[in-house]
């Protein structure tokens, strides 16, 4: 496991964020503002996390062309063919439910409050492939805390955009549109949840989720939903997309357990996208040392 933790941090890296905070001031003074992307987001510096992992990286490549996001179809290659046709600017996100702070918001708004980070992740998807990908954004719980949820809060229910007419896939019913997932809150506001608006330092793809989508590292890639309308505080656990179409095989849950099989094949191995040989997969996906106290007590193969 090469997950670093951020209390163990070493020397090198203390030096490292040393190093970044000063050339970010000689940027300053240089005029860093023609290092940013159309996004904002800084191309040169940004703070290396703890939470990263430094193995080897999947090729932009096989991050943008290899999805799933059936909105757009159901084979791996068509989210890159079709996702050109989704309007991500001007966005909304709806922000409602349990919360003293509700409204609908601008992008831009949802965005600025936070600087952007980079989270080189693993990406573990349901159906036995995996991916190492360097996401920008910011950490869901400083997105969430804006908002004041309420003791009542209890799980946080996650919205994809439903329009057909940009949308070509969801002009058939092979899922129950628009796209749900949730997290029960303290998942949402563990450090390890990711909000992504970038990746490879770059403006997020329309086929990766463009503009805003969850990055969850420690669960099935499905629970990472995409392109994000609308966030609602909730007191009880929210029906899922693929919770309703296939209960039996894809719990709420759904954390990486090489232990718990898919009811029609066996989660032990992975194949990383690039790679020859299937590799074993790790419990939560590898994220165990950080998530695992948040499941204590629970049985997980009853909450798959
Ligand atoms: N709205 C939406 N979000 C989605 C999906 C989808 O079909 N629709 N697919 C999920 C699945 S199964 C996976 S594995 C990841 C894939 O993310 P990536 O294409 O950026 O690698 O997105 C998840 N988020
Ligand atoms: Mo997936």
């Amino acid at each position: 496991m090469l997950i670093k933790r951020p209390h163990n941090l070493t020397e090198n890296e203390v030096t490292d964020y040393a190093l970044y905070q000063r050339r970010r001031e000689f940027l300053k003074t240089l005029g860093g503002v023609a290092l940013l992307s159309a996004s904002g987001l800084p191309l040169a510096a940004q703070a290396k996390s703890a939470f990263s992992t430094d193995e080897g990286q999947t090729p932009y490549k096989d991050v943008t062309t290899y999805n799933n996001f059936y909105e757009f179809g159901t084979d791996k290659r068509d989210p890159a063919e079709y996702a050109g046709s989704l309007v991500t600017s001007p966005w909304n996100v709806t922000v409602d439910g349990e919360c003293e702070k509700p409204g609908t918001f601008a992008l831009e708004d949802i965005i600025k409050p936070h600087g952007s980070e980079e989270r080189i992740y693993r990406l573990r998807c349901v159906e036995g492939w995996s991916m190492v990908i360097p996401w920008n954004g910011f950490q869901l719980s400083a997105l969430l805390k804006r908002f004041q949820p309420t003791s009542k809060a209890k799980y946080v229910r996650f919205e994809t955009l439903r329009d057909p007419k940009q949308m070509p896939g969801q002009k058939r019913n092979v899922l129950d549109w628009p796209y749900v997932e949730g997290l029960r809150m303290d998942e949402a506001m563990h450090p390890l949840a990711f909000m992504a608006t970038g990746l490879y330092g770059k403006e997020l793809p329309n086929q990766n989720g463009a503009p805003l989508r969850l990055v969850v590292p420690w669960k099935y890639g499905f629970k990472s939903i995409k392109s994000i309308v609308r966030i609602s505080f909730v007191e009880t656990q929210p029906g899922t997309s693929w919770g309703r179409s296939a209960p039996s095989e894809y719990g709420f849950y759904s954390n990486v357990n090489p232990e718990v099989d898919h009811p029609r094949w066996s989660q032990k191995r992975e194949r990383r996208i690039g790679e020859f040989l299937k590799r074993p997969t790790l419990m939560f996906n590898g994220y165990a040392d950080q998530v695992a106290s948040l499941y204590s007590g629970m049985d997980l193969r009853k909450h798959f």
